[in-house]
């Protein structure tokens, strides 16, 4: 790797506390914008990039691999990494692109407009037992986790009882605190329930997407390591970001008083509403996932070298001052949001189209149904996930 005169920096990513914003990356994306970081897990270091710029390059440039990690025990947040090895998350073009169509097509604006009306059902049937409950309850029991994983699992196909199971390999997957061993181990056990259920399914292309996922392997366009790879992927990512960013998202109106008036005031704003949200909430703790330069680049005023890992951050990306006026202000009502909250390049999240349709459905009843809704607690009495990749509320107490 690189001799550089600059120093490395160990990343306390772990520390941040509810939604403060890392004070790291802030400073980072001011004075350095391209620096060299450890974090807790893995060897040695890697570049981190904050500015926008910088971020959309590295993001998308065919220079920077997500293949060539394989087998890299490079630094990282996580003592585990996330994606099957045959996953998409890995996979660079024209591989990924391949693995990317298959997929893509669950997502189509029809596919949306069919899993609406569901969406909307579950959501107001959720709502009816939030208020047989009575105040005070837990958002997060009641509304955030439930919501998302069950519109994934409608997306996907999987059957009702085993959903708690989704939920339960899920939760250990997608954490740095479960210790390596357990997280590998819910990854191999929802990679052979996957394996399984793809197998058993009829192909049918115009299907759920475990039919479309069984269709391309039938027809040879798939793996089936390569669709399993995608379909844990998808319902473990699909139904925990958007569980935690939901919970974020209402945290964030419940704290902030007047930008939630606005907001009742006109629920026109609602999808401006949900992708300001969106661009400020600081969705992770760290950052994800790495790429590897494959040749020498120069970005940012630095020199990367061969052969180097570089992660980018989408935080950061989406606090830079060069793209957004005010970055730090939280704004209801801010026009221009080409906000990098789903990634950028080719690995772009697959299922924004359903995080925004199932974010505005779950923001929308919430404001409808309950016009008194507020925190049960202080602010800074809410708990918040210890050792989280993706950040949320672990319990989030409301009263109306
Ligand atoms: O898929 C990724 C991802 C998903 C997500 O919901 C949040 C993320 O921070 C990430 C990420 O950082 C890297 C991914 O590949
Ligand atoms: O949070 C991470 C993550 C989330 C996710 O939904 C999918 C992923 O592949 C990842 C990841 O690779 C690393 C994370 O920290």
């Amino acid at each position: 790797m690189t001799e550089t005169t600059d120093s490395v920096r160990s990343w306390a990513a772990l520390a941040p506390r509810g939604l403060e914003f890392d004070p790291l990356l802030a400073e980072l994306l001011a004075d350095e914008p391209v620096s060299r970081v450890r974090l807790p897990h893995g060897e040695g270091w890697a570049w981190l990039v904050t500015r926008y710029a910088d971020v959309k390059l590295a993001t998308s440039d065919p220079r920077f691999s997500r293949h060539a990690l394989l087998g890299r025990p490079i630094t990282r947040l996580a003592p585990h990494f996330i994606p099957l090895d045959e996953a998409v998350g890995f996979a660079d073009p024209p591989e990924h692109t391949r693995l990317r169509r298959s997929a893509a097509k669950a997502f189509s604006p029809k596919s949306m407009q069919r899993l609406l009306p569901r969406t909307r059902l579950r959501m107001n049937r959720l709502v009816d037992d939030l208020l047989r409950h009575g105040p005070p309850a837990d958002l997060m029991a009641h509304v955030h986790r439930p919501l998302p994983l069950a519109a994934v699992s409608d997306l996907m196909g999987v059957p009702e009882p085993d959903r708690p199971a989704m939920a339960n390999w899920t939760a250990v997957l997608l954490t740095a605190g479960a210790g390596r061993e357990r997280s590998e181990r819910a990854k191999a056990e929802i990679g052979a329930y996957f394996t399984e259920f793809l197998a058993a399914r009829a192909p049918d292309p115009d299907g759920d997407l475990a039919g479309i996922l069984a269709a391309a392997v039938h027809r040879g366009e798939l793996g089936l390591d390569e669709a399993v790879g995608l379909a844990v992927l998808i319902q473990a990512s699909g139904a925990h970001a958007v569980c935690n960013n939901s919970g974020n998202m209402l945290f964030t109106l419940l704290t902030y008083p007047d930008q939630l008036a606005r907001l009742r005031a006109d629920p026109a704003l609602l999808s401006r509403a949900v992708d300001e949200l969106l661009r400020w909430i600081p969705h992770r703790n760290g950052v994800g996932m790495a790429r590897i330069a494959t040749e020498d680049v120069r970005l940012g005023g630095v020199l990367i070298r061969a052969g180097d890992p570089v992660y980018a951050s989408y935080l950061s990306a989406n606090r830079d001052p060069e793209v957004f006026a005010d970055p730090h202000r939280l704004d209801l009502d801010r026009g221009f949001n080409p906000h990098l909250s789903f990634g950028h390049g080719p690995h772009h999240c697959v299922g924004a189209a359903l995080a925004r349709m199932e974010s505005e459905v779950i923001v929308s009843t919430l404001l409808e149904r309950l016009p008194g809704l507020r925190l049960a607690v202080p602010a800074g009495e809410v708990p918040f996930q210890p050792d989280a990749l993706i950040r949320g509320p672990e319990t989030l107490p409301v009263t109306w």
